[in-house]
């Protein structure tokens, strides 16, 4: 979809949830706004002042009553003409209040065409967009937190930085270049060295906290697995501090996977129950057991679950190190028990060992509480870094000859660059705000 077209048009949703609530709002932009004010309101409202009136349809019948603001533009979410009319949020009114609006010349947004609007028109870029619908589907306080860090600008503010340094050390490069190699002296080459380093250091950085940050936007996918009976869904029961899963003395309890939202510290994991594992005749148990080798593919972390009053036993099925816990459960019932290297006894079925346990599972899905704010990074953003990085690399490699130094920079900024959107194609735009919801 052309972008022009999108921006010339005035557009209209429902920008709260569907549903009944006590006030429901519908939101305007573009340059037909005051136009649908003035035919809704029978007057254009006060710039920025709540004003209290009648909403009215074509046929002069009132919709609804409530408050109307109105933003001129550029001094608005979209940077073009706002209308918000706030009305009583009843699916019935709120269906109403948008059709009056589009029978006074808007069409329906799409979804994130708003927020599309904003950053085509410079009010926000495209970090900050996306920020924004982070923020909205944040899972956990901790991923809110760095949602509206990032939408306040921290994150495209560190990759501004970045990308300050490589324009510097660009001009220091160009300079050069207009000198025959041999005049080049070493003290020049020796700074753009020290420069160079100082900006993959502070990449480095960048990319540290975003890899920390993207564990927050999608949740840690974490999978109990183990034999029958060794506690697994009690476990689950513990982590989730209520009663979720069935627990019975009967192994084979679990037949199918059972997924919980929990979090740590503000960080939000998906746990997931699963059937334990064991030769079984029982057609049902089967098929449980193919559905948690499905959820042991697709695990970022697994909770290999043993007992501690029992000897171990290796399951063949589950990953042999890496992103793995083991554990002993029931050290109730094993006094004097003492956890192998690495592995954390605890008891479901008292409390003891769980606050340690949570402790491991954050370590291993690669999350440290070190308090330092994180970015909320999205795969693109670390793509983006990556790339940048593997530039930054290649420059340090081509030390001697500055063109090829001078155009690994080149690439290394314009990577960072789609991360904030200052060069992104028309499709990446559509993909981004595509996700969205309406009237955002
Ligand atoms: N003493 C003691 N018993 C426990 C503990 N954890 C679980 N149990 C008991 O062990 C039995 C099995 O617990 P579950 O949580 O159902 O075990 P599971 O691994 O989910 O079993 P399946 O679903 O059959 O694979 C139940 O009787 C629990 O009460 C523990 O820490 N201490
Ligand atoms: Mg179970």
């Amino acid at each position: 979809m052309p972008s022009d077209d999108l921006t010339r048009d005035t557009i209209a949703a429902i920008a709260t949830p569907a549903g009944r609530g006590g006030i429901g709002v519908v939101r305007i932009s573009g340059s037909a706004a005051p136009r649908i004010a003035a035919a809704l309101l029978g007057a254009l409202p006060e710039p920025r002042v709540a004003t209290f009136g009648a909403f009215r349809d074509r046929h002069g019948e009132t919709v609804d009553e409530g408050l109307a603001l109105y933003f001129p533009a550029p001094n608005s979410y979209t940077g073009e003409a706002v209308l918000e009319l706030q009305g009583h949020g009843g699916p019935v009114v709120m269906q109403a209040l948008l059709a009056a609006c589009l029978d006074a010349g808007a069409r329906v947004a799409e979804p994130g065409e708003f927020t599309r609007r904003a950053f085509l028109e410079g009010k926000l870029d495209l970090a900050q967009a996306e920020a924004v619908a982070d923020l909205i589907d944040a899972a956990s306080r901790e991923a809110a937190r760095s949602a509206l860090r990032s939408l306040s600008g921290e994150f495209s503010a560190a990759i501004a930085e970045l990308q300050a340094r490589l324009t510097e050390l660009r001009a220091l490069t160009e300079a050069m270049l207009d000198f025959p190699e041999e005049d080049v002296d070493r003290l020049h080459r020796e700074d753009a060295a020290a420069r160079l380093a100082h900006v993959q250091r502070a990449l480095e950085e960048v990319l540290a906290k975003s890899r920390q940050g993207s564990l927050l936007r999608s949740g840690i996918h974490v999978v109990l697995a183990g034999r029958p009976n060794v506690g697994k869904s009690s476990l689950l029961n513990r982590l989730a501090g209520e009663e979720r899963a069935i627990v019975t003395p009967i192994p084979g309890t679990t037949r199918d996977a059972l997924r919980e939202p929990i979090q740590i510290d503000g960080v939000p994991l998906i746990v997931v129950d699963t059937a334990g594992l064991r030769e079984s005749r029982d057609e049902i148990e089967r098929l449980g057991m193919q559905r948690t080798q499905h959820e042991l593919d697709r695990a970022d972390l697994v909770i290999a679950v043993f007992e501690a009053n029992r000897s171990r036993d290796e399951l063949p099925a589950l990953p042999a190190a890496g992103a793995r816990i083991d554990v002993f459960n029931k050290v109730d019932l094993a006094p004097g028990f003492c956890a192998p290297a690495g592995a954390v006894a605890v008891s479901a079925k008292t409390g003891a060992g769980m606050e340690q346990l949570r402790r491991q599972i954050l370590h291993a899905a690669g999350w440290s509480s070190s308090g330092e704010p994180v970015f909320l990074a999205r795969e693109r953003h670390l793509r983006a870094l990556d790339e940048a990085r593997g530039h930054l690399a290649a420059a340090a490699g081509e030390s001697r000859r500055w063109e090829f130094f001078a155009e690994e920079l080149r690439l290394a900024h314009a990577a960072l660059g789609r991360i904030t959107g200052e060069f992104s194609a028309d499709d990446l735009l559509g993909e981004i705000f595509a996700r969205f919801c309406i009237g955002k």
